[in-house]
Formats: structure tokens, sequence, C-alpha cells
């Protein structure tokens, strides 16, 4: 919705990973190669030391034997109930027996030795010395400013996430916006991470390339040359719903930020997920694109032919729709969701919009079967400046708000660049928008599916909204803003153990599960039935005479959204919606700071 730059002059030159696996770190918090142990006569020692009517030299007697090591003797019987060698480590300060294991064991084994143990009658009682990690906090340089991936009252919980799950490079997830920067530093990915993608902006009406601003139509290359439009431009055709001057947004390479930057690299800032691939395709040029080519990338993105493009061949299981204009879902929008849905795809995320209404009025966000997702602020209310609500909203996410220099960093921070037309100089920058908010739950996604890359459309949907954490306030309800934040670490933790699918296959998300333990909302999306295309192909329905005027709702500038005279309406990414006086005012503040 809004956004500023951040010069991101702190950075240090790009450093090696220090990102550690996901499954040693699991390994970590499974196993253990310690017990504690408590005995029977050390605990009546301790119990008639604690009695404030025993003697001073009671209290010392006692002291003094809860600091004694374990005897020798002990130490055998002890090892012989357990059938292992176990060795004494100290005492603790509560007066329990520390004992270390020949081994490291998996928890469950530990289990049994304890059990063993328990059988000795001289122990008190026993247990495993369980492994706690502390929350994995990463080194990038700006993550103190991401409150957004910090847990509640407005975060998603990634900390505790991270401990589990770092993501996987077998997930691929496409973003469909504006194209990317593939040289940001922050998303200099090793591995190929970011995969080389496409840019499905075709030529304008006319036949020329002023939306495309690459001098061609589709192409193998979805780098951003910018999405401004000159004053010069403004209001003219194929600018005529984009009355005012815009400058660039860089939208996509923030959105990818979100979901992948490069994490714990100590430059820049965390995305969600530090190790899946990024398929950047570019669908928005300036003044937005076309559904024709958003649909023709979401077939593309599942794996499914479109023509006179080669095939991808790393389909995505995650598709990032950080974009949307008024109307129904059209027919060829939802027959594209569906047909992705069953190919490579188990999720399509898509932003409620910014118009601080209805998001039943938006689309591809009112489609079906997509997981629509509305912005709730730094303190987990509705963004109510901008957000739109409605009950198709699946859930809702960090998207910010802010509304002037002094409270900037309640937006999103993350990755973006100095120009103001074409690109210029890395930079971090902070946007909010329900943009932000679905980029945060296709994070979230690609971190379920490596956990349990098995997982349905319908397990997807399900577990992303029994895990999420109740609404702090009143100002979103189970029935405006979905199920609630979407929380990363329990989305996590449900993941492996999900919903069974319903009987009968398909791609659908009702009905809802029997049991979801720990829901906190009842189901209220409805799900339509798969759409048939009508014989002979469909022509994409224009939204009708409703020409929509969209702005932020605090009388910033904007861009406006028509779609009369189209032959196709035109989509905008949903943070170039409103506030650009103030963003230029910031970028102005931001670019004197920093030179
Ligand atoms: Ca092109
Ligand atoms: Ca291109
Ligand atoms: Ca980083």
């Amino acid at each position: 919705l809004a956004f500023a730059l951040l010069a991101d002059a702190s950075v240090a030159d790009s450093l090696p990973l220090r990102v550690g696996a996901a499954k040693p770190r699991l390994t970590v918090l499974n196993s253990t190669d310690r017990l504690i142990v408590r005995f029977k006569d050390e605990v009546e020692t301790d119990s008639k030391a604690g009695n404030s009517a025993s003697a001073s030299a009671d209290r010392v007697k006692a002291a003094t034997l809860r600091s004694q090591p374990m005897s020798g003797e002990r130490q055998s019987a002890l090892s012989a109930a357990a059938r292992m060698h176990l060795a004494p480590v100290r005492r603790t300060g509560g007066g329990a027996h520390v004992v270390r294991m020949p081994q490291n064991m998996l928890l469950e084994d530990a289990e049994t030795i304890i059990e063993r143990i328990k059988q000795d009658p001289s122990v008190a009682h026993a247990e495993v010395d369980r492994r706690r990690l502390p929350l994995l906090v990463p080194s990038d340089t700006q993550y103190a400013q991401q409150w957004n991936l910090k847990g509640a009252p407005g975060g998603i919980d990634a900390e505790s996430a991270w401990n589990v799950t770092q993501g996987s490079g077998n997930t691929v997830v496409a973003v469909l916006d504006t194209g990317i920067l593939r040289n940001h530093r922050d998303l200099a990915m090793p591995g190929s991470r970011l995969l080389p993608g496409y840019d499905f902006v075709s030529a304008d009406p006319g036949g020329g390339f002023a939306t495309a601003n690459d001098g061609n139509g589709r192409d193998a290359d979805p780098a951003d040359p910018g999405d401004f439009v000159s004053a010069t431009e403004a209001g003219k055709a194929p600018f005529a719903a984009c009355p005012t001057p815009l400058e660039s947004s860089w939208h996509g390479t923030h959105i990818a930020g979100i979901i992948a930057a490069n994490g714990n690299n100590a430059v820049g800032t965390a995305g969600i997920n530090w190790n899946t691939r990024i398929l950047p395709v570019r669908v928005l040029g300036k003044c937005g694109g076309y559904t024709s080519d958003t649909s023709d990338a979401i077939r593309w993105a599942a794996g499914l032919p479109v023509p006179n493009v080669p095939n991808n061949p790393t389909p995505a299981q995650v598709i990032n729709l950080s974009l949307g204009g008024p109307g129904a879902c059209t027919s060829e929008e939802q027959s594209a969701i569906n047909a992705a849905l069953n190919a490579s795809v188990r999720a399509i995320v898509a932003a409620a919009g910014n118009d601080a209404g209805a998001s039943t009025n938006v689309s591809p966000a009112n489609c079906s079967l997509v997981i629509t997702v509305t912005g709730t602020d730094r303190n987990g209310s509705r963004a109510a400046a901008y957000a739109n609500i409605g009950a198709n909203v699946a859930v809702a996410a960090p998207g910010g708000f802010f509304t002037n220099a002094m409270d900037v960093g309640n937006g999103i921070l993350s990755l973006s660049n100095t120009g103001v037309t074409v690109p210029v100089a890395d930079a971090l920058a902070y946007v909010a928008g329900t943009s932000e908010a679905a980029a945060h739950v296709s994070g979230v996604v690609s971190l379920m599916l490596a956990i349990n890359p098995n997982l349905s459309p319908y397990q997807v949907y399900w577990v992303l909204r029994g895990s999420a954490r109740r609404f702090p306030d009143a100002t979103c309800t189970t029935s405006t803003c979905g199920a609630g934040i979407a929380d990363a670490a329990g989305a996590v933790q449900r993941a492996s153990a999900p919903p069974p699918n319903p009987a009968g296959g398909g791609v659908a998300f009702t009905p809802a599960p029997a049991s979801q333990p720990g829901t906190p909302m009842t189901p209220t999306t409805p799900v339509a039935t798969p759409v048939t295309m009508p014989p002979g192909g469909a022509t994409a329905a224009a939204p009708g005479s409703t020409s929509g005027t969209t702005s932020g709702g605090d009388g910033g500038g904007g861009c406006t959204m028509s779609a009369s005279g189209e032959p196709e309406w035109m989509t905008l990414a949903l943070a170039c919606l409103a506030l650009f006086r103030i963003a230029r005012q910031y970028r102005r503040r931001a670019t004197a700071r920093s030179s």
C-alpha cells in the first residue's frame, strides 16, 4: 500500500551462508545423551531440611549432601537397572543427579531406559534430560526491524518455526508479479535457488511494448525493468487506468524477499524460507497486466503447457498472487487455478485487496480454491485503512500499516531498489498492503511443505487455518479476516499430522475436517465446485460496468483502476494502490540520509 525506502547502508559484503540444514536441528531436538535421577533417601533429607522447624545444622548437612557426587556403589546399581553404563556428570542445584549414557539416543529410546531405572526401589524420580534450543535468531543486519517474523501480537512466529525447519530446496514458490531484481544482494542465492522463470507480459493492444517496458512481449527474462508511469504517459493509452504518475515499485522483489530472502547471512533482511527455490514469473508491467497473461502464467508455473512458451522445467507447489483488480473471478482465471491445483500446485495464495472494502469484490481473491489473505498490523489488528475483508478470506497475515515517517517501521521491511524509474542500487523498503500479507502465507506454506511434501491443497488450507492464532481484538473476526493470524510455528507443527483428505479425491476445501484440535474457528469460506469451461473456450468475463476506483482510504494519491474500454481488465499489484505521495517523500528523505 505504502512504501518507504531505507538505504541498506549497514549491510556487510556478502558472506558465506551459515544456514544449518533442517534435519540436523531436528535430530538434536529428538535425542539426548543424558538422564536426570533423584533418589529417595536424598529426597527425604531435602524435605527434612526444608522444614522450617528443623535446626540450621540439619540444613547445612542437607546442603552438604546435595553437593556430594554419586557413590560408586550407587552408580553400579543404577547402571545395572538401566542395563547400560551410566556415568555421573554432576548434581543439579535441586539435588538431582545428571548422568550420561554411552551414546546419544532418540528420546523414545531414552524413555525406555527411564522406565528401567524407575524399577530400582531407591529411585524417587527419573526423567530424560531433553535438549532445548535457543529460538533461532538470524544474523541479518535488519532483522530487529522484522516484527512481522516474530511472535504475538502481530507476527507469524517464524523464529519458532525455524527451530524445526528453515525450508527445503525441493519446494518451488512461484511469484507472479512485476518481475525480479535478480542481482539484489539478498537474493543472490546459492545453488540456483532463484530459478530462471519467465516473462509473460505481452504486447499492448496496439502492438507496442509500453506496458512490458523491456522492448518485447513474452520472453525468457523476468527481470523487472521498472513499472513507473511518467507524467507524460499518465492517463494516456495504454495507461488509461493510471491517471497519475507512478514511481517504480519493485513489487515482485519485495514479495520474493518476504518469502525467501537469504536468511541468517548477515545481510539485510531474513526471508521466511531460507532454502526454497523461487520461480519469478513476470505478469505485471507498467500500470498492471492482463488476466490473460496472469492465467497463462498460473498454468505455466504449474508445469502445464502454454502455446509458444517452453515448458517450465521446475513446476511450483506454491503460487503467490499479490495482485488483483475489481470484479468477479473470471472463468479464465478459475480455469487456470483449477488446472494448476490439479497439476503440481498445492496452494495458490491471493491478496484480499487494498480497498478497505470487500474481499469478495476483488479478483483473483474471490476465485474458488485460492487461499485469500487479508492484512493485519503490528498489533494484530485489522489494517483497517486498506485491508479488504470478507467471508472468502482464509487467514490473516502481517500487512503492516504506517502513516508517516515516524511509524514507518510498522510496515513490512523487505528488498527493494533506490531507482525511481530504472533499477539503480539495492535497498530495503517498508511497504504495507495485503500483497505483503499474502507473501507471508506463501512463505508459511512453503515451510509446511518442507515438513510434509505430500500435503494436498485441502490439507494445506486446513492446516493453515487450524494453526492460525486467535485475533487479539475485535477488529478482526473469524467471519471477516479468516481463521486467525497465520502462525508459522503452529503450521509447521501441524503439517506433519494433517487432517485426512475427504473421500472421493479431487481438489476442494470442503467438507471441513471432522475434528481440528485447537481450531480457533468455524469454517466460513464458501468454496464453489470446480468451474467447468464452456465448450469452445471461454471469453474472459469483463467485470461489467463497474469501474472501480481504488485508493488506500487515507487520502493518499493513488492509481485508479478502471475496466471500461479494455478488452480484458487490468490487474494491478496491490501494493501499488495508494500513498505514492508519501512514498516519494520517504524516498527523498531516505535518499538524502544515505547520500
Ligand atoms: Ca518482455
Ligand atoms: Ca523480459
Ligand atoms: Ca538476509
